[in-house]
């Protein structure tokens, strides 16, 4: 069975004027189509690998044969990372945090404040291609932090919550080289609820999140 790009969950234009429609055409179709693709390709050279999850291959990346490994760790996290980013955005999103994870958060960073800084930050300083975290680790301490490329927190034994994607693909049109513009801008399209959704994912027990669709 073959992984599949997930539909958006809403409109190309839902979230202008925070992200514009043609950035959304071509990130979900052309960018994650393209992970999506690439992940498929790869796994069919090892047919005994395409029953597992995304996030399962790339939890115990060395279990992963060697010939295919950097295809997986880059196109499953492609897959698995904006699976989660079309998610926890919706129109008329964002304002404060409420429910579990408001409260995980002000106990861990003092304020919502402090957070959106923090994560702001690890996005901004990200040198080159990455993203950002929210991620728990297996005790259930909060932390933020950023990764290079497509790499998922999966693979460092931790819980990814929610993550913001800061490669020029998809600021670039609307922001040009204003990074921190978009980091600021985007918390407007945040989705409370299916962060929380993952947060109590996280609390019930799971080792990842709900699985990305298939
Ligand atoms: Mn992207």
């Amino acid at each position: 069975m073959a992984h599949e790009l997930p539909p958006l969950p809403y409109d190309y234009s839902a979230l202008e004027p925070v992200i514009d429609t043609q950035t959304m055409k071509l990130h979900h179709d052309m960018h994650h189509g393209t992970y999506v693709k690439n992940l498929n390709a790869a796994l069919e050279k090892h047919p005994n690998l395409q029953s597992k999850s995304p996030e399962e291959l790339l939890r115990d990346l060395n279990a992963i044969p060697e010939d295919i490994r950097a295809t997986v760790r880059n196109n499953g996290g492609g897959h698995v990372n904006h699976s989660m980013y079309w998610k926890i955005m919706k129109p008329k999103g964002g304002g404060d945090p409420s429910g579990a994870i408001a409260e995980a958060i002000k106990k861990t960073f003092g304020s919502f404040k402090d957070f959106q800084t923090k994560f702001n930050d690890a996005g901004a300083k990200q040198f080159g291609s990455g993203w950002a975290w929210l991620a728990a680790k297996a005790n259930g301490e909060l932390q933020v932090l950023s990764t290079p490329n497509q790499d998922n927190p999966i693979s460092q034994g931790l819980f990814p919550i929610m993550g913001n994607d800061v490669w020029e693909h998809a600021y670039y049109l609307k922001y040009n080289n204003r990074r921190p513009e978009y980091l600021a801008a985007w918390w407007n399209v945040v989705n409370w609820e299916e962060i929380n959704k993952r947060f109590e994912s996280l609390k019930s027990g799971h080792r990842e999140p709900a699985m990305a669709s298939r």
